[in-house]
């Protein structure tokens, strides 16, 4: 059965990648399985159909037969565990990457939402100029222990795996920040993301969506 997931009708970036269903469709090319996607409105996805499949009103949701799932973290875990290549056979190996996979979404991502709600949602705010270099140095904390870390490896953790896919998609959220100009190493993981065939297939799919509606 092929799975359905959601994603923005019309997206804040115009499908720049940004939105986190690129991280499932990554996912999914990564593995190879063929997916359908439901758009929806920002109306949409506070309405009782869509808050049935995601409790917050958000995408990405993924529907596979009576299976219904949300938190693209837990998403891409799904589709890594129902697939080979997205997470090592060997268990201790797996156990690290799945460690990789919280730390990616609970421990590096939170402080680049910060920026983002900085700057998109309280830039009007009378302090929002004297948060901004206490969130960045947040930022500049975490991604210093991620850069220390990874050193001149190419992936977290020995081989590609589903935790690359969670920490270079939220890494690439600071595009254009210039804070991750600061660590090469960890621009030069990102670039090792995005040069992937399948997070090129998965970007170019994402946007074609604002593409094709634009055009058509
Ligand atoms: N932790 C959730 C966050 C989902 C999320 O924030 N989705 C955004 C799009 S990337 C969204 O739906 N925003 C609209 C909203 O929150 O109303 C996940 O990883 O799936």
């Amino acid at each position: 059965m092929t799975p359905t997931i959601t994603a923005f009708e019309r997206s804040p970036d115009g499908g720049k990648g940004l939105a986190r269903d690129m991280r499932v469709r990554w996912a999914f090319e990564e593995v190879g399985q063929p997916y359908d996607v439901r758009l929806v409105s920002f109306k949409a996805m506070k309405e009782p159909a869509h808050l049935a499949r995601q409790p917050f009103g958000q995408i990405p949701t993924y529907e596979e037969g009576d299976l219904v799932l949300f938190e693209s973290g837990a998403i891409v875990f799904h589709i890594a565990e129902r697939h080979a290549g997205l997470l090592p056979d060997d268990a201790n190996a797996r156990a690290r990457a799945i460690s990789w996979m919280f730390a990616a979404v609970a421990t590096v991502e939170p402080p680049i939402l910060e920026l983002q709600t900085l700057r998109f949602g309280e830039g009007d705010k009378p302090w929002s100029e004297q948060r901004l270099p206490l969130v960045k140095d947040r930022i500049r904390a975490r991604l210093s222990e991620l850069s220390a870390r990874l050193g001149d490896a190419d992936w977290l953790d020995g081989a590609f795996s589903a935790a690359d896919i969670l920490m270079v998609h939220a890494l690439l959220r600071l595009s254009g920040s210039g804070i991750l100009d600061e660590y090469p190493n960890l621009s030069a993981y990102i670039a090792r993301g995005q040069a992937r065939p399948a997070y090129k297939r998965a970007f170019d799919a994402q946007l074609a969506v604002f593409t094709d509606a634009s055009t058509g």
